[in-house]
């Protein structure tokens, strides 16, 4: 199965950045029917590890693995990273293209929360994505079916963007499927920060 662990911001940040989203081009392109796959609100999230697939057999080891990084994270006695979304990026181009939204606020200690995470996982022998960690929430994957200069002027109206402050306090092992249409994803466990 195809897995990934994530931070999610909860319903009224998701709710805050839609409302956004809709002032944005993509937004406007979406609501007149072009394929610029919206990421569903209730499936915005922060990727800290990205493991891609892993035989179920092994499901037990992801799970101790995480288990064990959520402890060493609250031994370390700091409080869950406060955040909240703001600014921007484009990756990719032509077909590649995706919209993404900023974290800001506590990102360093969600950075060494990545690195207990990918440290445990390295320790277990299970497989990830060791591009260094780059937080980002993906909102649209317009790809080529919006001009290149509307997805940028997107991202600079996104500076201007501050959502409302959350505290993360879950870690989420979470499972993606690979639809014809968008991925789908599925929470399979969580552990408190
Ligand atoms: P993205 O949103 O920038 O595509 C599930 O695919 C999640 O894992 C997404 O948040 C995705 O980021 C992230 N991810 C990180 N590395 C990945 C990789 N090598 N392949 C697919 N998804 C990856």
């Amino acid at each position: 199965m195809r897995l990934f662990v994530a931070v999610c911001p909860p319903a009224e940040v998701v709710s805050h950045l839609g409302t956004q989203i809709a002032r944005l081009r993509v937004g406007a392109a979406a609501a007149a029917g072009a394929r610029v796959r919206l990421v569903d609100p209730c499936d915005l999230h922060l990727t800290l590890a990205f493991l891609g697939d892993v035989e179920t057999a092994r499901l037990v080891d992801v799970e101790s693995a995480l288990g064990l990084a959520a402890d060493s994270f609250r031994a370390g006695r700091e409080a869950p990273p406060r955040l909240r979304l703001g600014g921007g990026g484009v990756f990719g181009d032509s077909r590649r293209t995706l919209l993404w939204v900023d974290a800001r606020g506590d990102v360093e200690v969600l950075h060494g929360l990545a690195r207990l995470v990918r440290e445990r996982l390295r320790v277990a022998g299970l497989p990830y994505d060791d591009k260094p960690f780059r937080p980002h929430l993906t909102v649209a994957r317009p790809g080529d079916r919006m001009d290149p200069t509307a997805v940028e002027a997107d991202r600079t109206d996104l500076d201007e963007y501050a959502g409302p402050e959350w505290r993360t306090t879950e870690l989420l092992l979470m499972r993606s499927r690979l639809g014809a249409a968008r991925p789908r994803y599925e929470r399979l466990a969580a552990w408190p920060l």
